[in-house]
């Protein structure tokens, strides 16, 4: 009985260890992404910020916080995501300078703009 016991703590602690260190290597992905170009969260049927500039070649990504699937589609049909379930992600890499509207083709009035210089 003993050893079933611990030999069941030690399996718990082993998950422990493995899921904080999971957690700490989805941070180190998390931050890497960051430094490829800005983040536009989408929440509140909202996307924040709505306007975003950047230099030619960065990536923009946008995640959905909202328990509401949403997507991610350009006015000119440069980009167009699947729609992202809560915490999914999509990213587009911008390659030439102009203004790229955007909208959530299921919640026509969410709209945001980026700016590439
Ligand atoms: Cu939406």
């Amino acid at each position: 009985m003993t050893t079933v016991l611990s030999a069941t703590r030690m399996n718990v602690l082993g998950v422990l260890a493995c899921f904080t260190l999971c957690l700490a290597a989805a941070d180190r992905t998390a931050m890497a992404g960051e430094a490829d170009g800005p983040e536009v969260v989408i929440k509140d049927f909202m996307f924040a910020p709505m306007h975003v500039t950047i230099k030619a070649g960065s990536k923009v990504t946008w995640v959905n916080k909202d328990d509401e699937p949403h997507n991610v589609v350009s006015d000119s049909g440069l980009f167009r995501s699947s729609a992202l379930d809560t915490d999914d992600n999509f990213s587009f890499k911008f390659d030439k300078p102009g203004t790229y509207r955007f909208v959530c083709s299921i919640h026509p009035k969410m709209v945001g703009t980026i700016t590439v210089e």
